[in-house]
C-alpha cells in the first residue's frame, strides 16, 4: 500500500503566503483522499504494489482497463502532492541559483521573463490542474499546464517546480482571486529542490 507522506515542515510554516488552515485541508484530506482512492484501486491488481508511484504513472497504457482512470486520477493526485509540498519550503521564494538559473536563462531569456510567462499561464489556465515548470528527455525547459491530475511524467517530463490551481488550494484564503496566491506562492517556490530535481535522470 502507498502511504501519505508527512509535510516536510509544519501546517503553518508556509504562512503568510499560504495558510496553515488551507494546509491542513489540502494535505490532511485532500491528499489523503486521492491516497486512500489509489490504493482502493490498485487493491484491485496487487500486483502494481510492487511498482513505485512514477513507474506506474509513466505506463499508464498497460494498466488494465478497469482502475486506468481512476489511477489516472488519484495517482496523479497522489504523486502530485507528494511533490509539491517538496517544491514549497518555509526558506524558498528569490531566484533560482546554479545549473537551473542557466537552463531558465537559457530558454527564457532572465527570471523576470520566465516568471512572468509562468505567472501568465497559471493564472490564465482555464481549468483545474497544474502549471509546471519541466525539463524533457534533453534537459531542455518548458512551462505546460496540465488538467486534473494528468502528470507531466505521463509524457515523459520531469516536473521542477509546480503549482496547484485547483481552487482547494487557495479557496480559503484567497477566494477567487488565484492571481494573488500565485503571486504568494513564489516566495516559497523551494529552488534549491527544484536544482535537486533538474540535475536528477
Ligand atoms: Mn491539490
Amino acid at each position: 500500500m502507498f502511504t501519505l507522506p508527512e509535510l516536510p515542515y509544519a501546517h503553518n510554516a508556509l504562512e503568510p503566503y499560504i495558510d496553515e488552515a488551507t494546509m491542513k485541508v489540502h494535505h490532511d484530506k485532500h491528499h489523503q483522499a486521492y491516497l486512500n482512492k489509489f490504493n482502493s484501486a490498485l487493491e484491485k491488481h496487487p500486483e502494481f504494489f510492487k511498482k513505485s508511484v512514477e513507474q506506474i504513472l509513466r505506463g499508464l497504457e498497460s494498466l488494465p482497463d478497469g482502475i486506468r482512470t481512476a489511477v489516472r486520477n488519484n495517482g496523479g493526485g497522489y504523486y502530485h502532492h507528494s511533490i509539491f509540498w517538496e517544491m514549497m519550503s518555509p526558506d524558498g521564494g528569490g531566484e533560482p541559483i546554479g545549473k537551473i538559473a542557466e537552463g531558465i536563462n537559457k530558454i527564457f531569456g532572465d527570471f523576470k521573463s520566465f516568471k512572468e510567462k509562468f505567472t501568465n499561464e497559471a493564472v490564465g489556465h482555464f481549468a483545474s490542474g497544474w502549471t509546471w515548470l519541466v525539463k524533457d528527455a534533453k534537459g531542455e525547459l518548458s512551462i505546460i499546464s496540465t488538467e486534473n491530475q494528468d502528470s507531466p511524467i505521463s509524457k515523459n517530463f520531469t516536473p521542477l517546480i509546480g503549482i496547484d490551481t485547483w481552487e482547494h488550494a487557495y479557496y480559503i484564503k484567497y477566494q477567487n482571486r488565484r492571481p494573488e496566491y500565485v503571486d504568494a506562492w513564489w516566495n516559497v517556490v523551494n529552488w534549491k529542490k527544484a536544482e535537486e530535481y533538474y540535475l536528477s535522470n
